[in-house]
């Protein structure tokens, strides 16, 4: 499947430029250079730091006159004084870590031909190839989930021409370890950061498994010289165990996978790796129709792709989002970072860790319609480790129940408002993490699922419960302090009380738990609570300009960033499906207002937001352009990672998803296909999308118009396809609809 490959004419010269590989927990970037190979390293657990606890003992003390100052209006004042006193110690987290980079120095003194460097998305492998000399070299390097190591297979086409130099540097302290027999290892450990010390370990190994040549210790390295062709298995292993302890054997791990892995072969190995990548990649396929750009190597066509667009270029972007989220989010590692789990610095923007509040979330907007319903286990696990640091949280800063994140976390799950009040006070991040695992649950969960999130949910909602505050003279209920994330608002700060963001958030929230203890059967009382908080909600409120209000006040016009990245209070049409063009057409013409004054321009997670939005708006066209601002070197990479700029993932899994809501959408009970369809997009099909109450769908449409679709799985459903509505029952057994005279119907 060539068209679902990644390529290019020649190496990588920078970060951006190299190639992912990874398998959850092992990273690599492949560059793909002839005299110089270069592989830069990471593994999840490895991170800045170690176990923490963030709570200020001040926090408590200071939250009511914080409070008081907000609902006097005084909110400059009320932001200083949080910043004193309300903020998370240390007011920073820890940072995601690289390990260091694998290093082939190769002898090639004459020119090069033919040289190509390409990601197979199919087959998880990446391949560089080129002439020297008359010798056809060839390198093939994947990240094995199955034996969870590196593989790298370097081959020369005339025996014994395979010359090369092979050593690891780190930007970490730390020291090679002594040869032993034909690996070569490295043994450091992390820094501390913020005042936290660092306590992880880490070992990073290199085995040269199979070779036919001669290997001699060089330096630190090896060299292997007058080979045909050798197999490299390499593996990282730090001491981290869990959040709270680190008293794993770095080395023990690493010793077992690589002796495992080595008696299996290259072949052996990348057959494994191959089915088990395709059991969840192939899943889905989708075809946008092609040009001939599709010929162009990969960074050719993201140049053009704005001017001239490339139908199959979106399809590859999506697929590559697929491919990105198989490679770092699956059961057992950590969630995606803002990087997903690639990173080369030792100060990555950001930190590389998980900011709550819209991306780690975005990150997982895609896996359950994408047909990689697994991925998001690593953000479940997550959660059960926030809902007891977040415990500590609650109690110590809110003398609250149950639990509260920020608007981030880190590897040691620190829960604290960090950075500064006017980014970091905002206690609805936890809450938003247990909505996005609820609708998780709602792509076809089983019961298992529920019965774990359901404390999770709940604890979220026992925190809420007891920080919503009555606004004097109003009587709703609001969260104070909080903030409509990261925008000033006209007083010169942030900070407010009962942003729209949090009234949404939170009654998804709470109709979540109760819909959890209603299939559970059960906790009536506590479901009684929430029913009558929910109440007291302050409703969405339609401004001057005709907008959805972000605050409780009608202040939009007046905020001195009119086109914010954030368009928070618009969570209620995406992802939450509170506001929706059918049954709220009132509240969605006000948010398509609120949209239009942002405008399309953004961050890329902030294009990849506006895409969701317009998708659910129905608005294909408008959808469509939106995508082509982000497909475009401005905001994707040559090697298609998205472009904030600097490098954050998100972009590519919310505008992947975006792909998919344009497609198909779905609530509970509720199938529509083709909501958001482009002209630029005439004919297509795609296979495997997934929808809320676990269907699977495929579908084809011709000259801008449905062809057939089929529906897979089991229960009623309607489905909606352009005023039109039909309601089936499904069984088990494919269903084919198809539009004929005036109906949908079954044939
Ligand atoms: C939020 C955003 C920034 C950036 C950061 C990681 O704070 O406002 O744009 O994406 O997260």
């Amino acid at each position: 499947m060539p068209d679902l490959d990644l390529w290019y004419r020649g190496p990588a010269a920078v970060w951006t430029e190299a190639l992912p590989l990874g398998n959850g927990r092992l990273g690599a970037m492949v560059f793909g250079g002839v005299a110089r190979e270069q592989v830069q390293l990471n593994e999840s657990t490895f991170w800045a730091g170690g176990p923490y606890s963030p709570t200020n003992p001040e926090a408590f003390e200071h939250l009511g006159e914080v409070r008081a100052l907000i609902f006097g209006g005084r909110f400059a004042e009320a932001e200083a004084l949080a910043n004193r006193h309300l903020m998370a110690k240390p007011h920073l987290q820890m940072s995601y870590q690289p390990i260091g980079d694998l290093w082939l120095d190769f002898n090639h003194l004459q020119a090069v031909e033919d040289f190509r460097r390409g990601l197979e998305l199919d087959r998880a492998l990446a391949v560089t190839t080129y002439r020297a000399g008359g010798v056809g070299f060839r390198r093939e390097m994947f990240a094995s989930s199955t034996e969870d190591v590196l593989v790298l297979r370097l081959t020369a086409d005339r025996p014994g021409a395979l010359d090369f130099i092979l050593s690891f540097t780190s930007p970490q302290e730390g020291a090679a370890e002594a040869h032993a027999g034909a690996t070569i290892g490295f043994a450091g450990r992390n820094r501390g950061e913020h005042g936290v010390d660092g306590v992880l370990r880490f070992v990073c190994r290199t085995l040269v498994a199979d070779h036919d040549g001669s290997l001699t210790a060089h330096g630190t390295g090896a060299r292997l010289s007058g080979a045909s062709s050798a197999t490299l298995l390499l593996d990282i292993g730090t001491n981290f165990k869990r959040f709270d302890d680190v008293s794993g054997d770095a080395g023990a791990a690493v010793e077992a996978r690589l002796s495992a892995a080595s008696g299996m072969g290259f072949d052996g190995l990348l057959e494994r790796h191959v089915a088990e990548h395709r059991r969840l990649y192939r899943r889905l396929s989708l075809d946008l129709g092609t040009t001939e750009a599709v010929q162009l190597p990969t960074d050719e066509r993201i140049a053009r792709n704005e001017a001239e667009p490339d139908p199959a270029l979106a399809a590859l972007y999506l697929q590559y989002g697929r491919y990105l989220m198989i490679a770092s989010s699956r059961p057992g590692t950590q969630p995606a970072t803002l990087q997903g789990i690639w990173n080369d610095q030792i100060v990555p923007p950001w930190g590389s860790k998980y900011t709550a509040n819209i991306n780690l979330q975005m990150n997982y907007w895609l896996p359950d319609p994408a047909n990689l319903g697994e991925c998001v286990e690593p953000l479940i696990a997550m959660a059960e480790d926030l809902a007891v640091t977040g415990a500590q949280m609650a109690a110590a800063h809110y003398c609250a129940r149950g639990w509260v994140m920020h608007h981030n976390t880190d590897l040691w799950r620190a829960t604290g408002p960090i950075d500064g009040a006017k980014w970091g006070l905002w206690p609805t991040g936890g809450a938003w993490v247990c909505v996005a695992l609820w609708d998780h649950y709602r792509f076809g969960g089983e019961a298992a699922l529920l019965r774990r999130l359901y404390p999770i949910m709940k604890g979220a909602a026992e925190f809420i419960l007891d920080v919503l505050v009555e606004e004097p003279g109003t009587g709703f209920l609001v969260t104070n302090p909080s903030l409509s994330p990261e925008n000033v608002h006209p007083f010169g700060a942030a900070i407010c009380a009962g942003p729209t963001m949090d009234n949404q958030i939170i009654r998804d929230l709470f109709d979540a738990v109760a819909e959890a203890a209603a299939q559970l059967e059960g906790d009536y009382g506590f479901v009684a609570a929430v029913k009558a908080a929910r109440a007291r909600l302050r409703p969405e409120r339609i401004g001057k300009a005709g907008q959805l209000q972000e605050w409780g006040e009608d202040w939009d016009l007046e905020a001195p960033e009119i086109d914010h990245r954030h368009v928070s209070h618009l969570y209620g049409l995406y992802p939450s499906g509170q506001i929706t063009v059918e049954d709220t057409p009132a509240l969605a013409a006000a948010a398509r207002k609120s949209l239009e004054i942002r405008g399309d321009e953004a961050t890329g997670w902030g294009i990849g937001w506006r895409l969701n939005l317009w998708a659910r708006l129905k608005q294909g066209d408008h959808a469509h352009g939106v995508l082509m601002r982000l497909l475009s070197p401005d905001r994707t990479y040559p090697n298609l990672f998205d472009a904030h700029p600097p490098f954050q993932i998100d972009g590519n899994f919310g505008a992947t998803a975006g792909i998919a809501e344009m497609l198909v959408q779905s609530r509970p009970g509720e199938i529509e296909l083709l909501p958001a369809l482009p002209a630029a997009w005439p004919s297509g099909r795609i296979a495997g999308v997934m929808a809320r109450g676990g269907l699977e769908v495929d579908l084809s449409w011709r000259d801008g118009a449905l062809a057939e679709a089929v529906l897979r799985g089991v229960g009623a459903v309607k489905v909606r396809y352009r005023g039109l509505a039909t309601r089936i029952e499904l069984a088990g057994t494919p269903v084919t609809l198809r539009v004929q005279g005036e109906g949908l119907v079954v044939s």
